[in-house]
């Protein structure tokens, strides 16, 4: 008889670990994590946080002709024995197959996705076979696997999928309307991800995370666009700082809270939906006074609609709107309601939008101070 019993898992303030049992002799075996886009803004502080506690983490990078790391490199060069990367894509159900197979993880994050809005407009159909048919191709992977009891599975929804919103603020019973390819190809997931729950009894769970941004933020996406922007205007490093719709609001986190909030999401006892965000809704022209302000520059804004724009204290155009950045249909208001989260998961935002800013703000200027100084 073999002396092994599985046990399942325990609950150690909040260090997740398997364990085995063999009589005299208790082995801790390290919780193996999979995720899927670990070189994007997310993936980089999930991945520091699942070391933290302790989980051996696997992550799926893509081939790229120009490195695709360096959100990452800082982790794999401290953490290397609990740090892996793999190659593959999730447009490669084979690809895909073949990583589960091989790591067997606990738990798989489906961070990965072609996760701009507006370019989402331009490559629809690549949006959709990344965000929508990739999601599928793990669920599958999964289904096929004989894993299907032990692997749970989290699925990186937005609140993008509320898009035109029907209520606010949204909740997890506020019904989708996805406004951009993007917005659609992530509702696919959405439904698939609790249809697989729902039909084969999977331990998959979708977040429904409204706008979170950091020091990685893509740089074309707005928050980073100006503080880069502005960073570099008051440097002397760039004139004018183009944007497009200053007037839509959204609901402003911290990507390291929100990464908290996708590993919560997992540890529960059933698999279910969750709306993470802070309550809180601002303009990206309140933005760019908050990030004017951290820089202590002024900015003086004239004009409405898309003739506004705002000065510096010699007159000058500093910030112009221009069409080229609108989008065919706009998400124009998104305000999230975390309190399912607050009340299952116990998880609330640490990280205010000054905070947000500040940090930011901090390390963008430094950079461009740095490279002028060379
Ligand atoms: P991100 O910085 O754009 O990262 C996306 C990641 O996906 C990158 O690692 C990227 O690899 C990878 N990827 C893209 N296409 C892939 C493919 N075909 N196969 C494998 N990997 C692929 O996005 P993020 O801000 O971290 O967001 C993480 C996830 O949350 C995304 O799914 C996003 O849609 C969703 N989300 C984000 C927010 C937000 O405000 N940040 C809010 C709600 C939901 P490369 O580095 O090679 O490009
Ligand atoms: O920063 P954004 O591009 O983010 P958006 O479209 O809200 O999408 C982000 O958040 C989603 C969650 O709600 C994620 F699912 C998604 O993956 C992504 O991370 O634009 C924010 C707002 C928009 O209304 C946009 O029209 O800012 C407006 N905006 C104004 N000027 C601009 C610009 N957006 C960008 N990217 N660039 C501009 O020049």
């Amino acid at each position: 008889m073999n002396k092994n019993y599985f046990l399942g898992s325990v609950n150690v303030d909040y260090l997740q670990l398997s364990y085995s049992y063999d009589f005299n002799k208790v082995n801790i075996i390290m919780k193996k994590a999979l995720v899927f886009g670990i070189t994007g803004q997310d993936g980089s502080y999930l991945a520091e946080f699942l070391l933290k506690k302790k989980y051996k983490v696997h992550g799926v990078k893509r081939k790229s002709s120009s490195f695709n790391t360096s959100r990452v490199d800082h982790i794999y060069e401290k953490n290397n024995k609990n740090f892996f990367l793999h190659y593959g894509d999730l447009t490669d159900s084979l690809s895909v197959n073949s990583l589960i197979n091989l790591i067997k993880p606990d738990e798989i994050y489906n961070l990965a996705a072609q996760s701009h809005v507006a370019v989402s407009f331009k490559i629809p159909n690549y949006t959709a076979n990344v965000d929508a048919i990739g999601c599928l191709n793990i669920l599958e992977a999964i289904k096929s696997s004989r894993m299907i009891k032990k692997i749970k599975f989290y699925q990186a929804g937005t609140s993008e999928m509320f898009g035109k919103v029907l209520e606010s603020p949204q909740t997890e019973k506020t019904p989708f309307y996805p406004r951009s390819p993007y917005g659609v190809s992530k509702a696919f997931s959405y439904w698939m991800t609790k249809n697989y729950r729902e039909s084969y009894n999977m331990f998959a769970s979708n977040g429904i995370l409204f706008n979170h941004e950091s020091p990685r933020r893509g740089e074309t996406f707005v928050t980073r666009k100006i503080t880069i922007g502005l960073s570099k205007i008051k440097l002397g490093l760039q004139k004018k700082l183009v944007l497009g719709n200053i007037y839509s609001k959204r609901d402003w986190g911290h990507a390291k809270d929100y990464v908290e909030a996708q590993w919560l999401i997992l540890q529960t006892k059933k698999p279910d939906d969750f709306v993470i965000a802070t309550k809180k809704q601002f303009s990206v022209k309140y933005f760019i006074n908050l990030v004017a302000k951290e820089l202590k520059m002024k900015i003086f804004w004239r004009g409405k609609g898309l003739n506004e724009k705002g000065y510096d204290e010699n007159n000058r155009v500093i910030i112009e709107c221009s069409k080229k950045y609108f989008r065919p249909s706009e998400v124009d208001a998104l305000l999230g309601n975390p309190a399912k989260a607050k009340k299952i998961l116990n998880w609330k935002p640490k990280i205010s939008i000054k905070e947000l800013v500040k940090e930011m703000v901090e390390i963008d200027y430094r950079k461009f101070l740095n490279d002028k100084k060379k």
